[in-house]
């Protein structure tokens, strides 16, 4: 699957000209196979697989150091997800999962690329490869400079590339014309020592992944409990009576997420799972941590299955509640929770009103759940008091991603589910950091109250104004409002929706900057002028002035705690993050500064200290850090503290989202494959999902694939018509799936060409990648 070298190239004057284009290049199949979707998630076939793969890319030795490490109290934070680790014990193998090593692997590849690499390939020609092809090549280790009508990366000093930000970001007419954005592994160091230079540089924006993430969620739960996280521990998987989980595919995106949940079935706790796709990791589960239970066939996870249409949750959630309010009317005060909801809440009344006008038969049709299943849900939570509602992507990216959450909220609220052991709010968070960074003040639209800590502590006035979202980023740079373009981490040209008009955007920049591990496709659609600044993993150990360092990062509950890499740095030209943000600050700000830098690089004491006077709840933060396990962050919600204006939690009143499609359009969500993390493509099979060697596939249900003369195996191309605009991605192959009618799956990012820029949730801006209009035709 190589490229051939001599196929592309600028400055071939015999060939015609490529077009630049964002879009993943189409691969040629290779051979799609298709078996029956997994029963059983994890198990032995997950451990194998991990390990042939961690093996693949890593040193035998090292793969196992790094496995018996990862999650241990003290250890590596794994950089997949954020699933926290039990506070109790810890499993002696590793809390790892599949999923993870891969992950592991793929940052601790023992191959790199440097001078010889970029010289031997152009950017025209790596352009033509995907994020998959790209990612093979190995750990970037050198920084490299595109120069202005350049054809090739050439090698660049640190200092060289700190003087080239610095002197583009002073030339600027104002700081806002620079965007500064964030992908979700950067540590709480990195992340406020970034953020720090931005404001002192004099911009707050700030755009991070988490905007296109569960930004619906902060919002959300923000407005109705008064914090933008989630308010569970771990341990209240254990006592939960019910969990639901809506919009979330653990098995793959959180794995150990399924331990939790097997504890809590253990535990005589049900399990209802709301999806479009009945996901193999929530039916049955052999946890590869005991390996007894796994000789026994493992547990079965969900009770009850919602298979719901793309976006019919809303529609679900209120059937469910009125299902709920008719039992209560038939025997007050057993269902609801009154004295919660007199004492705790507000907006009760208002929202029955608004519950009672729906006619339940026009919710059952509007969820695509038949109705039977839907009164068996409430006869699962009638009774019970200890609910737990975890939720992912599949909730959040919509239109009405907020008011989903809001939703979800009601059904807490009613029950009283929130704030005590065995219930509460659980949105799943993404990047194993995403959550820290927000906490760390990533976030363009910060509260005054942390402006003025910063103000108070460091002596200089931060930006007041609010910056740029990710989605106002690509239109800021598109429109020329903006022309630097920096990103800690991440792949903002393929995570972005609308992949040609991000393209199109990142080109009109004067300058962008990728502070990254691995080559992606961010690096190959640039600006007139780009810089590569390699870093160091969360597995490499970073040494510094003073010794060798360790991070520390927040899990999705709010736990604070520490990892340390083990490995030796793929190559010695690496920096870190913080040294990084600490060199361009200098470079920028030079002698106006009130910040010491270096000071702060060379030992990440510095930092924490810093970050203790700012931010509430990290008091004494290195020494919390350093205790094994690490340290709870308070939580308003957690102990029915309601940081609103009221203080009291929030029921509100929505509307059924009223989006349709013509007769001959989809509905098309993106998902992720078993085998990426987000733009990182590990490999080209979704083993639970039963499809292997392909990623250019559209899932479909069966009679819909009939109805439109359609055959198994047959490539299409994908057209989204919005309002007015044409957007079309090129060759995918139909696969049968248990999906519902009009309802298909592609995979993130391949599809992300089709998701309009200006179809996002009303409220969070994220964007709406799982519910995109498209039409299907037969592939030319
Ligand atoms: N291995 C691995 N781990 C990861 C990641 C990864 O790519 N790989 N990514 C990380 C990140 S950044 C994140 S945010 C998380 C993402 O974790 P998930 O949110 O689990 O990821 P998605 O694949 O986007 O899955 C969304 C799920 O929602 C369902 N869904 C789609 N639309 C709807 C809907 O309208 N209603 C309902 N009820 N369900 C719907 C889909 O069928 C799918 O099961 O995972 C994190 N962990
Ligand atoms: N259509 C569609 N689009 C989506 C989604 C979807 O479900 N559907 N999901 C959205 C979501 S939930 C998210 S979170 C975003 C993800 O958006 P991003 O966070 O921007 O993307 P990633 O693919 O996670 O970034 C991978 C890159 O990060 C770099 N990297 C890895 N580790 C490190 C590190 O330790 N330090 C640094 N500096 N760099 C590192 C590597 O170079 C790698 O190529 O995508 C969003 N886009
Ligand atoms: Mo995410």
């Amino acid at each position: 699957m190589e490229p051939q070298p001599d196929a592309q190239g600028q400055g071939q004057q015999d060939k015609p000209a490529i077009k630049v284009t964002g879009a993943q290049p189409p691969l040629e199949f290779t051979g799609l196979k298709l078996s029956k979707p997994a029963n059983t998630s994890a198990g032995i076939k997950g451990i194998t697989t991990a390990f042939t793969h961690a093996t693949r890319y890593m040193a035998a030795g090292q793969a196992v150091k790094t496995m018996f490490r990862l999650n241990q109290k003290g250890g590596i934070d794994c950089p997949g997800c954020a699933w926290p680790d039990p506070d109790d014990e810890r499993s002696k193998l590793g809390e790892y999962c599949e999923n993870g090593i891969k992950a592991i692997a793929e940052e601790a590849q023992k191959k790199t690329i440097g001078r010889a690499f970029f010289q031997q390939h152009s950017v025209a020609e790596m352009r033509q490869w995907s994020d998959f092809e790209l990612g093979k090549k190995g750990r970037l280790a050198e920084p490299m400079v595109l120069q202005a009508g350049g054809t090739h990366y050439e090698p660049v000093s640190w200092e060289a590339a700190f003087q080239m930000i610095g002197q583009e970001l002073r030339t600027l007419d104002t700081p806002d014309r620079a965007i500064f954005y964030t992908s979700g592994r950067t540590s709480n160091e990195a992340a406020f020592l970034y953020q720090l230079f931005v404001r002192e540089y004099g911009t707050n924006n700030l755009p991070d992944c988490s905007n296109m993430c569960h930004e619906s969620s902060g919002q959300g739960l923000a407005q109705t409990v008064g914090i933008g996280k989630g308010s569970v521990t771990l341990p209240d998987f254990y006592e939960a009576e019910v969990v639901i989980v809506m919009g979330q595919n653990p098995g793959t995106n959180h794995p150990r997420m399924l331990s939790a949940l097997e504890r809590c079935k253990e535990n005589g706790g049900q399990i209802i799972t709301v999806n479009p796709l009945p996901e193999a990791g929530l039916r049955q589960f052999k946890n590869p941590q005991r390996p007894g239970k796994m000789l026994t066939g493992g547990t079965k996870l969900t009770d009850l299955f919602l298979q719901v249409k793309i976006n019919g949750d809303i529609a679900l959630l209120k059937a469910l509640m009125l299902q709920l309010w008719y039992e209560e009317q038939k025997a007050p005060g057993t269902v609801f929770d009154w004295d919660f909801i007199q004492e705790y809440t507000q907006g009760y009344e208002a929202f029955i009103a608004g519950l009672k006008q729906h006619d339940f038969e026009d919710l059952v049709q509007a969820s695509g759940v038949p109705r039977a299943a839907i009164k068996a849900a409430a006869e699962m939570l009638r009774r019970k008091k200890k609910i737990i509602i975890c939720w992912a992507m599949g909730l959040t990216q919509h239109e009405n991603g907020v008011d989903n959450i809001r939703e979800v909220v009601n059904l807490l609220l009613l029950k009283g589910s929130i704030g005590k052991p065995g219930a509460g709010t659980c949105p799943v968070r993404g990047h194993s950091n995403v959550q820290g960074d927000r906490t760390m003040g990533i976030w363009e639209a910060p509260k005054p109250a942390f402006l003025d800590q910063l103000k108070s502590v460091f002596g200089f006035e931060p930006p007041r104004r609010h910056g740029f979202a990710v989605v106002d980023a690509i239109k800021a740079m598109h429109q020329e409002q903006a022309s630097v373009f920096f990103a800690m981490g991440g792949n903002f040209l393929s995570a972005s929706p609308d992949t040609e008009y991000t393209a199109e955007a990142l080109q009109k920049c004067s300058l962008t900057v990728q502070v990254s591990t691995k080559l992606n496709r961010s690096h190959l659609i640039h600006g007139k002028r780009a810089l590569i600044l390699p870093c160091l993993g969360r597995t490499d150990i970073d040494r510094q002035e003073s010794g060798p360092q360790f991070v520390s990062v927040e899990n999705s509950m709010g736990v604070v705690h520490s990892s340390e890499g083990v490995l030796e740095p793929p190559s010695d030209t690496l920096m870190s993050e913080p040294a990084i943000v600490a060199g361009v600050a200098r470079a920028t700000l030079g002698e106006r500064s009130k910040v010491n830098w270096a000071q702060m690089a060379g030992n990440y004491d510095h930092i924490r200290e810093a970050i203790a006077k700012v931010v509430p709840g990290f008091e004494d933060y290195n020494e919390r850090v350093r205790e094994p396990g690490g340290f709870y962050l308070p939580n308003g919600a957690r102990n029915r503290q309601f940081n609103t204006p009221s203080g009291k939690a929030l029921f509100s009143v929505t509307a059924v989202p009223q989006k349709s499609v013509d007769e001959d359009e989809y509905i098309m969500m993106t998902v992720r494959s078993h085998d990426q993390f987000n733009t990182t493509v590990y490999g080209l099979n979704d083993r639970y999902r039963g499809i292997y060697n392909e990623r250019r596939v559209v899932m479909m249900n069966q009679e819909d694939i009939a109805q439109a003369g359609l055959k198994s195996g047959q490539v299409v191309d994908l057209i989204g018509q919005y309002k007015g605009q044409v957007r079309t991605a090129r060759k995918f192959i139909v696969v049968p799936y248990d999906i519902p009618r009009r309802c298909i799956a592609t995979y993130f990012p391949e599809a992300n060409v089709l998701v309009p820029i200006d179809a996002y949730a009303k409220g969070s801006k994220t964007p709406e990648s799982k519910w995109v209009a498209v039409r299907i035709r037969v592939h030319e």
